[in-house]
């Protein structure tokens, strides 16, 4: 049977690379403490217990799904900005823009009695559109329980990443990133995967956290998710994580709708959150995507 490579909390960037690049996932261990994960079900469970289930089959009919976890956590905020995985998300998704930019935060629990989702690449998201030489995304599910074989741990398919889309995985290459809570998975947006059935009596519980291209539409919309007067207090960092900044040269500028005079024409994104030197959208650096 296939299994993940499971690695520390503090390996380095190329050596997870190296393994996503291989199997397209892999395991970093221990990543959250016993009080990191306390802290995050006492901010997040009860927008998790408010949350219904999944209307349709692929979101699940006992799965809840809750969102919008920037705001709502500050643990949250600072997973999303673990330096061992936005080293390995910047790296992987460098080839492919200039900058990385939060693609999705969801708590995903799986209830008692929710069977296998549909094994799929969630680079689908963008259809047909995605060109296959694009790697689109970068992907976290945390465990926030346990995940086990019986409660629902993903489903992987290691070495998937270049299948034909139409190609389906047999039983034995199909494996479940098994792990304690507070581990990590990382996968590529190209591999196949899916929730596991949950044949247990309790919740799996799992932070989806996902990177993608800072030019492509984002799945979650941050700016709705995160409006500027709730991000203001946040580093900087985190804010060009969300998209309070240029894409590329050009790439999500807005123009405040004020009174004529009253506000720079053309600013970058950032300017509605923090004081920048420039009115201007961006560096010229950013330029050079015209070259390439
Ligand atoms: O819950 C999981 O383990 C994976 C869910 C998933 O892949 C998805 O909803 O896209
Ligand atoms: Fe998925």
């Amino acid at each position: 049977m296939p299994s993940l490579q499971k690695l520390p909390a503090t390996a380095s960037t190329d050596k997870i690379i190296d393994i996503i690049s291989r199997d397209g996932a892999l395991i970093l261990e221990d990543v959250l403490d016993a009080s990191e994960l306390k802290q995050f079900r006492q901010e997040l469970d009860p927008y998790m217990e408010a949350t219904e289930n999944g209307r349709d089959k692929f979101s699940g009919h006992q799965t809840t799904r809750t969102g919008s976890l920037i705001t709502r956590s500050a643990r949250a905020r600072d997973m999303v900005m673990n330096k061992t995985v936005v080293d390995a998300a910047n790296a992987f998704l460098a080839p492919y823009c200039q900058r990385i930019q939060l693609h999705l935060t969801q708590i995903i629990r799986l209830k008692p009695g929710q069977g296998k989702q549909m094994i799929h690449r969630d680079r689908w998201a963008w259809g047909k559109y995605m060109q296959d030489n694009i790697e689109p995304q970068f992907n976290t599910i945390w465990a926030i329980t346990d995940f086990t074989e019986e409660n629902g741990a993903t489903q992987v398919v290691p070495g998937s990443t270049a299948w034909p889309d139409d190609r389906k995985a047999k039983p034995e290459e199909i494996c479940q990133a098994t792990m304690s809570a507070g581990s990590v998975l990382l996968y590529s947006g190209s591999v196949f995967h899916s929730g596991g059935e949950n044949k247990s009596s309790s919740d799996r519980i799992g932070a989806n956290l996902t990177y993608t291209l800072g030019w492509l539409r984002q799945e979650e919309n941050q700016y709705l998710s995160c409006p500027p007067e709730l991000v203001r207090e946040y580093p900087t960092e985190l804010q060009d994580m969300l998209g309070y900044t240029m894409g590329q040269y050009a790439m999500g500028y807005y123009t405040p709708p004020e009174l004529p005079g009253k506000q720079p024409e053309c600013v970058s994104p950032a300017f509605a959150v923090r004081e920048v030197d420039s009115a201007a959208m961006g560096g010229e650096d950013l330029l050079d995507a015209t070259k390439q």
